[in-house]
């Protein structure tokens, strides 16, 4: 059969079959099944300059309570309309003025807050409060009420990193409002980080919160003044500075079953070498200037960052950091899941 005669009867066999809802592996194939892993997103930045003014429009345009979460979402620019930062990941910015409430509720998404600006703003989860400070990296767990509020002086204003598209793509997705707008509190602010989080535990560990870490804050003043020890006291590493993930202190795991978190520090001067790895991660700059190096192939973004600037890495790009100044970086992935699937690939160039 020549190709003309063999092209026009597979064209009908494919048209013949697609009311059946049947459709030929074979023409996509090679796209199911990629060589590498050939991610839909891009490289994007977001610098600080340039959304804080839509953050205080927002601020006018409706309140914490109306807006439930008055957040601005950081859509990653290839995949406009999924509020989506990477195929997995959501993140936005969050904004609470003093005397507001960001009413309660809970869902099955893990949240992670990571305090850009502003002091004095407190998240509650399971009857508890912690006030934020800038840094501090805080974790609502799956299912766990939780709410917001402010008696802070200014605005304040902080990242949050979801699992919302993972768990709409496992369809796993519940949500409840909370009956009023504020939980009640019944624990003294310390109580959880003085039950887990001074390197001990109690003697019948319970884990309140299942797969999550039972601590909600992790402060900045202590990451980063371990970061600084190492700086001076350790060969610094070659790709990443100095870096630590967060841990969930009961297991040495991650913090939360679908997130992993990091705080990196690069000394002034640093000049990262490139590496690539499969989890796509969100950085955010909290002191420090330095450059972003991305790319893929032939193609190359160079993102100038500066402190609470927000930029994104996609899944087997390749990414080299260098300071000009001591700089810290707060990042997060779906590392953990890919780590449970056994999937998780990283290549450090030599
Ligand atoms: O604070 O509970 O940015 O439920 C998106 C969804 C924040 C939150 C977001 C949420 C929250």
């Amino acid at each position: 059969m020549n190709a003309r005669l063999q092209n026009r009867d597979r064209a009908a066999l494919y048209e013949a079959m697609s009311p059946f809802n049947l459709t030929p592996l074979w023409e996509v194939l090679h796209a199911l099944v990629p060589r590498e892993p050939n991610s839909p997103c891009v490289p994007a930045h977001w610098t600080y300059d340039q959304v804080r003014p839509f953050l205080m429009r927002a601020g006018e345009a409706i309140t914490a309570e109306d807006a439930v979460r008055r957040v601005l979402i950081l859509e990653n620019p290839a995949l406009r309309g999924q509020s989506a930062i990477t195929q997995s990941l959501y993140a936005g910015l969050q904004l609470i003025l003093p005397g507001e409430v960001a009413p309660s509720h809970r869902h099955t998404q893990s949240a992670l807050r990571f305090v850009v600006e502003g002091s004095g703003a407190f998240t509650a989860v399971n009857g508890e409060r912690t006030t934020m400070y800038p840094g501090d990296f805080i974790i609502t767990p799956s299912w766990t009420w939780h709410d917001h509020g402010s008696e802070a002086t200014g605005p304040v204003v902080w990242l949050d990193g979801l699992d919302i598209p993972m768990l709409r793509f496992f369809d796993a997705g519940f949500a409840e409002n909370g009956t009023a707008a504020q939980q009640q509190v019944t624990k003294p602010e310390g109580h959880s980080f003085a039950r887990y989080g001074a390197n001990m535990l109690p003697l019948r560990y319970d884990a309140p919160n299942g797969a999550t870490s039972p601590i909600f804050s992790y402060p900045y003043s202590r990451s980063r003044e371990a970061l600084e020890k190492l700086s001076r006291d350790q060969a610094i590493d070659e790709f990443d500075g100095v870096k630590l993930r967060y841990v969930n202190p009961a297991t040495g795991g991650s913090p939360m079953p679908t997130i992993a978190t990091f705080l990196q520090l690069l000394p002034r001067g640093f000049s990262g070498k490139p590496y690539r790895q499969t989890d796509g991660a969100v950085f955010s700059v909290v002191e420090g200037s330095g450059v972003a190096t991305v790319s893929r192939g032939e193609q190359t973004w160079t993102f100038n960052v500066s402190p609470r600037d927000q930029f994104v890495v996609p899944s087997w790009y390749s990414l080299s950091l260098s300071a000009n100044e001591d700089c810290v970086l707060f990042s997060f992935s779906d590392r953990p899941v890919q780590q449970a699937m056994g999937v998780w690939r990283e290549e450090r160039s030599m």
